[in-house]
């Protein structure tokens, strides 16, 4: 710090970190290999294997498309490649479950078969129609230029409680780009939504020039659909936008609404990937149904430097209603960050699904909070607990008797005062949450933190991800910043291997001076849930020596205020039963 003030390198210092972000080694998510995408792969990995998050038995899973809740089933598709570990020849998978934890895989819902889909079922989404029929609509590939039009499926028998089979009508495709539309950068349809005046609305991601676009569709029938003049959004240099989302959030509880509701009460978000950076943002704001817009906030930021749903590896997220729990359920692909196919064929398998996490609006309606669906708690075995534990400058605790790599920690911290938080270098002003987490990481002392949870730590600390808080003094306020450090995680002599330092800021009021973290530590994914779920970030990690049982659990407190653990809880977590 006291090293970058009036440091003449800093305006270069701050370009590398701008370009760094750019070319980050973080790939589309489906660069293409031609020659490798029909390899399969007959050895599987198990030691990256996680034990409780979604992931097929084999190859290469990528967004989740679909989630609903249908006559007391869940149903998850995603995107899949039923012959190789690196993404092509995309199906969309199926599976079911009753309690979002156990899963029966099931034959692929959607496949390549028709002239309106030979080169591609890309994602979409479902909707559950006024008769109770559920109708996917989903994005087909008709030629090798990648042309996108976007069609429908319906299940053969809706009264099989597992909607095995599901057929492709005739009148597709629904919907194919006209002129003023790029065709090869027009996909995944949202869950569309009933308007007052009757008529379905749906987007469909697009981009004009490097301007994002959320195109809007409406139909009477659900066949039909007419192009609107005005996209229900847009936001320039944001580049190609791809799975969009779009739905209500109740100003005055944590329930969730269905995808139809308006009126009093109720703001909007309107979710999107970044196809051009392979992250997402959202905004909040109001639908104004007469215009058929959706203008957020003013306060939002529109673009790159939005609010993120989760700031690690997660991406083509998506939410559906669940009338069963009256709650809003957020679904994300955690993709892989050994981001060289040959390890991907290595495993034999890349891509995991994150835990699906109950959604909902803060009551400051400024942002989103999300939590773990509470049935992930039928997991937990056995416990071990920690109550008021002092951590001096430097000390640290092991976390013993639990499976420390497949484990849900709950901690909250506390501490005195916040008078030796450490100033806020303004030469960061800005730059991201993680350039920041990359310049004072865990092992940077400071003042008030860092402090938090070594993950996956190896029995020397070679190998650990540290989640961790850093408390800063901005003129008379705080700012609190939370870091999910892959930096130090695996030895592994990996040029290639993406090992950032995922941080966002946590927007929390701090007079209680407290601080809570929750991690799901699974094999090679860190998830983590800060302040109860405002902030959230997932990491994708691949130890050498912190595998299976040589993996250590620990927290640790690097700053010179003394950190009290208040309470914290771990459980071993067990596998689900399917
Ligand atoms: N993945 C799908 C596309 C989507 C992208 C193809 C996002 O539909 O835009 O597998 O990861």
């Amino acid at each position: 710090m006291v090293f970058l003030k009036n440091c003449f390198l800093c305006p270069f210092l701050v370009i590398i970190i701008v370009l760094l972000f750019f070319f980050n080694g973080i790939k589309a998510s489906h660069e293409v290999f031609r020659n490798l995408q029909s390899l399969s792969s007959t050895n599987i990995i198990k030691y990256y294997r996680t034990g409780y998050h979604f992931q097929p038995p084999k190859h290469w899973i990528n967004d989740p498309n679909g989630p609903m809740y249908y006559n007391g089933v869940y149903h998850l598709f995603y995107q899949y490649n039923p012959k190789g570990s690196v993404w092509g020849n995309i199906v969309w998978a199926h599976s079911v479950s009753t309690d979002l934890i156990n899963w029966v895989h099931l034959d692929h819902a959607i496949y390549p078969s028709k002239e309106f889909d030979q080169y591609g079922t890309w994602s979409g989404s479902v909707t559950i129609l006024p008769n109770n029929i559920p109708v996917i609509l989903y994005t087909g590939i008709i030629d090798v230029n990648n042309t996108q039009v976007q069609n429908y499926a319906i299940p053969a028998d809706a009264s099989d409680p597992l909607l095995r089979e599901w057929i492709k009508p005739d009148e597709n495709p629904l919907i194919v780009a006209d002129n003023s539309i790029n065709k090869t950068r027009f996909r995944d349809p949202t869950t569309a939504w009933l308007g007052r005046d009757g008529h379905w609305r749906m987007v469909v991601g697009s981009a004009r020039r490097h301007r994002g676009v959320a195109i809007l569709y409406r139909s009477r029938d659900f066949l039909k659909w007419t192009k609107a003049q005005h996209p229900l959004h847009s936001s320039s240099k944001t580049g190609n936008w791809e799975c969009p989302d779009f739905f209500p959030v109740s100003l005055n509880h944590t329930n969730g609404l269905d995808t139809s509701v308006d009126g009093e009460n109720v703001k909007h978000v309107l979710k999107v990937s970044l196809d051009d950076t392979r992250f997402e943002y959202y905004t909040i704001g109001t639908y104004d149904t007469k215009n058929d817009r959706y203008i957020p906030d003013r306060k939002m930021i529109d673009g790159w430097k939005g609010l993120r749903l989760d700031y690690g590896n997660f991406y083509a997220s998506k939410t559906f209603y669940d009338p069963s729990k009256n709650r809003r359920v957020l679904w994300g692909w955690a993709n892989e960050s050994d981001v060289v196919p040959k390890d991907a064929i290595k495993k034999g398998w890349a891509g995991i699904q994150a835990i699906p996490r109950k959604l909902w609006l803060d009551p400051s309606g400024k942002q989103l909070v999300q939590w773990p669906v509470e049935e992930l708690e039928t997991l937990r075995n056995k416990k071990v607990e920690l109550r008021n534990h002092k951590l001096n400058k430097g000390e640290i605790v092991e976390v013993e008797g639990i499976t420390a790599a497949q484990a849900d920690v709950e901690v909250t911290f506390s501490f005195s005062s916040l008078k030796n938080a450490e100033e806020f270098d303004p030469s960061w002003a800005h730059l991201y949450a993680k350039d920041v987490c990359a310049i004072r990481g865990s092992a940077v002392q400071g003042g008030l933190g860092p402090f938090g949870l070594l993950t996956l730590a190896s029995e020397n600390l070679e190998e650990y991800t540290p989640v961790f808080f850093r408390v800063f003094k901005v003129k008379n306020k705080y700012k609190v910043l939370m870091c999910s450090d892959a930096s130090r995680s695996s030895v592994r002599n990996n040029p290639k291997m993406y090992k950032p330092s995922f941080a966002g800021f946590v927007d929390v009021d701090l007079s209680d001076k407290k601080l809570s973290l929750r991690s799901l530590i699974d094999h090679s994914v860190v998830e983590s849930f800060g302040a109860g779920g405002k902030t959230c970030i997932t990491s994708r990690v691949y130890p050498a020596l912190a595998l299976f049982s040589d993996a250590r659990l620990l927290a640790f407190n690097n700053g010179t205020e003394t950190i009290t653990i208040e309470t914290l809880n771990a459980w071993s977590m067990n596998k689900p039963d399917r």
